[in-house]
């Protein structure tokens, strides 16, 4: 049996889990993480692409972003486009000069975890965690398998980074939360493909067709979604009929979308969810185990960050000043912000998608938010503001 022992044992080495462990060694806390993926498997999963200035800055501020820095791409604002028409939300002179980077996921979790072995600590991958025990005790344990051998963390507090799936929010006593939960009765169709985008900022588009996405990735690589009916098969969608419907829906008068060589493909369910605590005894979940929000706002991931650093302030709280209080409203802390991002990710994707007959009440409905996007510079702030994500003082009342 391996034996560890650690201060806050960390479960998933995922942007929530790898931020959290390095956020507190910058405290002198220690951490293990494990992995329940292989590193390849890991660093190769495509996901977000979208960081808020909170994650940026948090990132920049732990020294883990000089990659970021060289090969993000800073946005200062984005397109909106409806039925054809397409209008510009500059972010800076909205928000005073917050902005949004794009740079992939999958590179935020490569630059993370090569830092984290840099510096000599430790993370197992392919250690799936398979039981939390004793949260209600100080020493909790979390019990894992690895290379064909049982293992034990022995530690403080469990942090569960695990995601959607994993174990941590099965740990957490039932009567503890209320659950909330809605399916929007449409998928994204995701692709990535070897060709320059045809623009230099995201482009979001309602189409009598359904939604579409143009995001990117590099200056070679473009990143783009549609919206496709709920549990649609890949097959229907060879790589002609997804460019020809994506020159449809992102279209407008004297613009040209460039199709390339598609090189990855893949469909994703459209959730909102969440948990209203987050937190028992010496438990405390943080990330997309605790919520998801549909990928239409680019919240995921940044709400995961913003979970860890009200994380941190609970820990530094205990660890450095003796106090329990910060953790204690570590969930309260957190929930403000998770129920914005609800909003705001619900508000951008009941805008763009096709969810009734084109010209029914709620098209009108969609078309009047457009329109006053488009008049109104209080309204443009509203949607500015969001996207590029609030800071961490709009929430403390
Ligand atoms: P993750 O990334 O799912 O990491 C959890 C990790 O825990 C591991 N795990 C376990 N490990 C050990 N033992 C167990 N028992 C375990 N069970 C699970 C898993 O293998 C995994 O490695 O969660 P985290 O850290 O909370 O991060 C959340 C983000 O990944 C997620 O919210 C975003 O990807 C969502 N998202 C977006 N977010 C943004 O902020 N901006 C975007 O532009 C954006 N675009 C997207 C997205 C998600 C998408 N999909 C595929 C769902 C676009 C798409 C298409
Ligand atoms: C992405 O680049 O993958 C992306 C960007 C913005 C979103 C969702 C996904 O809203």
């Amino acid at each position: 049996m391996k034996k560890l022992k650690t201060q806050v044992g960390i479960i998933g080495a995922g942007p929530a889990g790898l931020t959290l462990a390095h956020w507190l060694k910058s405290h002198g806390i220690s951490s293990v993480i494990l992995e329940h993926r292989s590193r390849a498997y890991v660093e190769a999963r495509v996901r977000a692409g979208l960081l808020e200035q909170n994650t940026v800055d948090i990132l920049k501020q732990l020294n883990l972003a000089d990659r970021l820095e060289q090969e993000g791409h800073l946005h200062e604002g984005v397109y909106l486009s409806f039925d054809g028409e397409r209008v510009r939300v500059p972010f800076g002179e909205l928000t005073g000069g917050r902005n949004i980077t794009i740079y992939g996921q999958q590179e935020v979790v490569k630059d993370l975890t090569d830092a984290w072995y840099a510096s000599g600590q430790t993370l197992l991958f392919e250690a799936p965690a398979v039981k939390i025990e004793n949260i209600d005790s100080e020493s909790p344990q979390i019990h894992f398998t690895h290379q064909g051998e049982d293992g034990i963390i022995e530690c403080d507090f469990v942090a569960a980074c695990d995601g959607f799936h994993g174990i941590g929010r099965k740990t957490l006593p039932k009567e503890s939360y209320n659950e909330f939960e809605v399916s929007y009765p449409f998928f994204w169709l995701g692709i990535l493909a070897n060709v320059a985008p045809s623009t230099d900022e995201l482009i979001y588009a309602y189409h009598q067709n359904g939604f579409a996405l143009h995001s990117l990735r590099s200056e070679s690589v473009s990143r783009l979604y549609l919206q496709v009916p709920n549990d649609e098969d890949l097959n229907n969608w060879p790589d002609q009929r997804i460019w020809e419907e994506l020159a449809i829906r992102l279209g407008t008068q004297g613009w040209k979308l460039q199709p390339g060589p598609i090189f990855e493909k893949s469909i994703t369910p459209m959730r909102s969810y969440f948990i209203d605590n987050m937190q028992h005894g010496r438990l405390f979940l943080a990330g997309d185990a605790a919520h998801i929000v549909p990928p239409t706002g680019g919240k995921g991931l940044n709400l995961a960050i913003a979970d860890i650093k009200h994380l941190v302030d609970g820990f530094v709280g205990f660890y450095r000043n003796n106090s329990i209080g910060q953790l204690e409203q570590y969930s309260i802390n957190a929930l403000k912000r998770i129920w914005r991002a609800q909003d705001f990710s619900n508000f951008m994707t009941t805008l763009f998608h096709k969810q009734d007959e084109h010209g029914s009440f709620q098209y009108q409905l969609q078309k009047a938010k457009f329109d006053y996007i488009k008049t109104s510079k209080a309204y443009a702030t509203t949607i500015a503001e969001n996207y590029v994500g609030l800071p961490f003082e709009a929430f403390e009342a």
